[in-house]
């Protein structure tokens, strides 16, 4: 008789039966409404998709000056998502010693646009509910050859420790990892297939790579539209070529479609280990004896699927924001990744494609033929059957984030703009910053080597003595000249505009000089971005 204190004490308290008629009721709608498996498709909602501004606090006197509310926001700061792309996997390669500081925050920022993303490190581990797989684990050892002993040195080390770091949260000698590097490529594009088998595309990156995630949904319906992803091979990235071998660089990433893929891994052989494992011996062979995975992946693609790899630089890229050489030559280009990228710029690059895509009102946009089924994933988007409204639609409506942007949004307002006095209280053309590196050695690069070559003009073996020279250098004798740098012999000249970074935080005034010293010439500075940017579609500054 369980049930009878129960119902004599339901008898005795009229408030006990009417809370247990509204659980009653409460559970039901939970029921019907909220449990996992049972939503109705969610509605698609052309309207507001962020969550505006739900101020829970409205006394200003509870917002500190550290610009938070004193009781937890919530749901308050949604991300803009663009529409989620299923049909592109996204492969991210990167290593068990530098994989906590990197790959984090790519998963907070822009890998869930892309709902179908792996990782592969050289150990099996976790971060948050992301597993990583080993991209080493199906490598033959007698390919590889001695190289493989930092792997078994990683494995044993987290079989002590259940991670990699000293009692001082330091992994030391382990970073010598960095040679299984070029192991990994071929094996993980292998897993990825086979993982992913119907995707039209897959887009391998690094752990320092970001993407400009918004500006991928209409470059793929782009590309879809003029290479129809299951019969027109794709295998798109910086090329990059090391003895006469051409290759999509990895860090900049490459993208490859499904046929490209299916020329390398035919579609019957998917599964059969025998072919696989011949694929991956041969390449783990050749990886034994060749620099870097990138190129190997290059090579097996010429060899075995007949494609090489096209250059669309500059939306592959392979640098960040502070080390891009700002030019005409990509000033109007969209941008599709960015390498190089530390930690915490990814947080800046994600909050700079946000405001863009508020800015450009492209917060919202769905392509033509998108349906509310598509919305949660209920549906997937397939590029190679978009809907005929897809394939029509007029895609120069679409506003791209665009190195411009990205230059308006970090660089300018930073940029020294006032010309200085030099020591001898001449006024320079130059604006300069001490300890700070404008790369613009990439560019022009004079120094106590090539100056001695035939034909080097005066000026160009002067300008390695001094600063002053340097500058003046730039500032008289190149006319297209817009920034320098100098350090102890080096003189760099530029055309193009790099922002750079500062070299080291802390020391004096003359600590940093000998560091190197970078200048800009603002008026030209000025008058080429104005030039570059009147190139732009839609301009209007
Ligand atoms: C591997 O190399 C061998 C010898 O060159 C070749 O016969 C075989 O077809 C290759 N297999 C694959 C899958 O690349
Ligand atoms: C941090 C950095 O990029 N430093 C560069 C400074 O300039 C020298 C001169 O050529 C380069 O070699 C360094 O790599």
């Amino acid at each position: 008789m369980l049930a009878s204190p129960a119902s004599s004490s339901l008898r005795r308290s009229p408030l006990l039966v009417c809370i247990l008629v509204v659980l009653c009721i409460q559970s039901y709608y939970l029921f019907k409404y909220g449990s996992p498996g049972r939503h109705p498709p969610p509605r698609y909602d052309p309207g507001p998709r962020i969550a505006t501004e739900t101020v829970i606090v409205t006394r200003t006197a509870l917002v500190g000056p550290s610009g938070t509310n004193a009781v937890l926001q919530k749901n308050t700061n949604l991300p803009v998502r663009g529409p989620p792309m299923h049909d592109i996997v996204l492969s991210i390669k990167t290593g068990a010693t530098v994989i906590h500081a990197r790959v984090p925050i790519q998963l907070l920022t822009f890998v869930p646009n892309f709902p179908n993303t792996l990782v592969y490190s050289d150990l099996k581990s976790k971060i948050g509910d992301m597993k990583v797989a080993d991209a080493l684990a199906r490598v033959s050892a007698d390919e590889a050859g001695s190289s493989l002993k930092y792997w078994r040195q990683l494995q044993e080390v987290q079989a002590q420790n259940d991670g990699l770091s000293d009692s001082d949260g330091k992994m030391g000698d382990l970073k010598g990892g960095w040679s299984l590097d070029k192991f990994k490529n071929v094996p993980i594009l292998i897993e990825t297939y086979q993982k992913f088998p119907g995707a039209s595309y897959y887009l391998f990156i690094d752990g320092d790579t970001s993407l400009i995630s918004s500006n991928w949904f209409p470059y793929l319906l782009d590309l879809s539209r003029k290479h129809d992803p299951i019969h027109s091979p794709v295998y798109w990235g910086s090329l990059a070529l090391l003895n006469n071998v051409p290759f999509g660089h990895g860090g900049s990433g490459y993208l490859i479609n499904q046929a490209a893929i299916r020329r390398l891994i035919p579609q019957d052989k998917l599964f059969d280990e025998d072919f696989l494992l011949g694929l991956e011996r041969n390449y783990t062979k050749l990886a034994s004896s060749s620099c870097c995975g990138d190129l190997v992946l290059g090579q097996a693609m010429s060899d075995r699927a007949g494609v090489t790899v096209k250059h669309k630089w500059p939306w592959y890229q392979g640098e960040t924001w502070w080390s891009i050489p700002y030019h005409e030559s990509n000033f109007c280009s969209a941008i599709g990744t960015l390498h190089h990228v530390l930690a915490e710029d990814m947080q800046e690059i994600w909050d700079f494609e946000q405001y863009m895509l508020k800015k450009n009102g492209m917060d919202k946009w769905r392509p033509e033929g998108w349906t509310e089924e598509y919305e949660g994933g209920f549906k997937e988007w397939k590029f190679s059957e978009m809907p005929r409204e897809a394939r029509s639609q007029d895609l120069k409506q679409y506003k791209n984030i665009l190195f411009r942007d990205m230059f308006d949004y970090f660089i300018a307002r930073k940029l020294p703009r006032i010309a200085e006095k030099d020591s001898d209280g001449t006024m320079m053309m130059s604006a300069r910053r001490v300890g700070w590196d404008n790369r613009s050695w990439k560019e022009t690069e004079w120094n106590k080597d090539n100056v001695l070559k035939e034909g080097v003009l005066l000026w160009q073996k002067e300008s390695i003595l001094n600063e002053r020279n340097c500058r003046i250098a730039c500032e008289t004798q190149q006319k297209d000249c817009i920034q320098w740098y100098y350090r102890d012999g080096i003189c760099g000249l530029s055309p193009k505009l790099n922002y750079g970074r500062r070299l080291r935080n802390d020391g004096t005034y003359d600590e940093w000089r000998k560091l190197g010293v970078s200048g800009w010439i603002p008026e030209r500075v000025e008058k080429k971005i104005s030039d570059w940017r009147s190139k732009c579609p839609g301009t209007y500054a």
